[in-house]
């Protein structure tokens, strides 16, 4: 049942001992939208604990408080609520424990899809942390620098900086509340966050991007990096991750395959597309699986075979998407 977050805000209040949770391969949003929830029950007296069924990521670490997740024991609780949850099964091993409690909660930003008693949901807000914002004026909790950089991190997170088309005028009102009184510096919260990937990481990026290939008058770009590559680096397989954005900035270029040869004749592939290209047909030709806007697949052999098949995949998506 859909309430109102002056509603939520009172069955909040009415709880003693609360359940926080979040979801599977989280994000800053989320733990920061769990982090700040703690921090509100810190203040009015009610017990929180926070559990998220995920590897918390590496440029988490530096947020205030991040050792209270995950450092309870699940328990009777009078109260669970979701935040930043969009579907049950992104609960992960949590799903029936929260599914079966009487009074479950949820807080979301994302697409209606009912699985709490009572929920609150703001699709028109591009962070869950903008709404946990609303309700620490309902529950009257004061500011405090931790609680809003926390929620400021999470804001940032998840509108890249402001830079994505989510961010509307709702976006900087109730971030100019979370900034009003700060005491901390506004690039404390970002540097964290956009400044701080690791440099073998970017040696990776850049052999990737060296290396790279373009196809289809420059609207195909694959990113390649060998195993000698990685060794040469002294990197492995994870470093390869995130670096699509590099050939996906570029003007013509429409899909990004990002292609990883983690171990010998080994290839990790990741499929990328910008705008509204359908691409989730691609990965599956090797067995893999995908979405609309991103495909992955584990493909085996030498380079010089794999890739022209690769981008044969890549060039039926573009022609589908050029008969519309
Ligand atoms: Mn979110």
């Amino acid at each position: 049942m859909n309430i109102t977050l002056e509603q939520m805000a009172e069955k909040i209040l009415n709880a003693k001992n609360i359940g926080v949770f979040g979801h599977i391969k989280t994000d800053i949003d989320c733990i920061t939208s769990l982090l700040a929830f703690s921090l509100l029950c810190d203040s009015l007296n009610i017990k929180s604990h926070l559990f998220i069924d995920s590897n918390l990521p590496e440029n988490s670490k530096h947020l205030p408080f991040i050792e209270r997740i995950n450092s309870s024991e699940i328990q009777k609780f009078d109260t669970v609520i979701s935040l930043d949850t969009g579907a049950a099964e992104r609960l992960g091993k949590y799903k029936d424990l929260f599914c079966q409690h009487g009074n479950s909660l949820k807080i979301d930003h994302h697409e209606p899809n009912e699985y709490a008693k009572f929920e609150y949901l703001d699709s028109s807000l591009p962070a869950n942390c903008l709404i946990i914002k609303k309700l620490q004026a309902l529950l009257k909790v004061k500011d405090s620098d931790q609680l809003n950089y926390l929620l400021l991190s999470g804001v940032l997170a998840d509108t890249g900086c402001f830079k994505y088309n989510s961010t509307n005028s709702e976006t900087f009102k109730i971030t100019s509340e979370i900034i009003k009184n700060v005491g901390f510096d506004y690039s404390s919260a970002v540097v964290p966050l956009f400044q701080s990937v690791d440099k073998t990481k970017r040696l990776v990026q850049a052999r990737a991007m060296n290396n790279s290939r373009f196809y289809e008058n420059n609207k195909i770009a694959v990113m390649f990096v060998s195993n000698n590559d990685l060794k040469d680096l002294r990197a492995s397989l994870i470093h390869s991750s995130q670096m699509s954005y590099l050939a996906q900035e570029i003007n013509t270029v429409k899909i990004v395959i990002c292609v990883t040869e983690g171990e010998k004749g080994v290839f990790s592939v990741s499929y990328y597309s910008k705008g509204d290209i359908d691409i989730s047909e691609c990965a599956k030709a090797f067995g893999g699986g995908g979405h609309k806007g991103a495909a992955g697949c584990k493909v085996f052999g030498s380079a010089n075979v794999i890739i022209p098949k690769l981008v044969d995949e890549a060039r039926k998506a573009l022609e589908k998407y050029d008969e519309k």
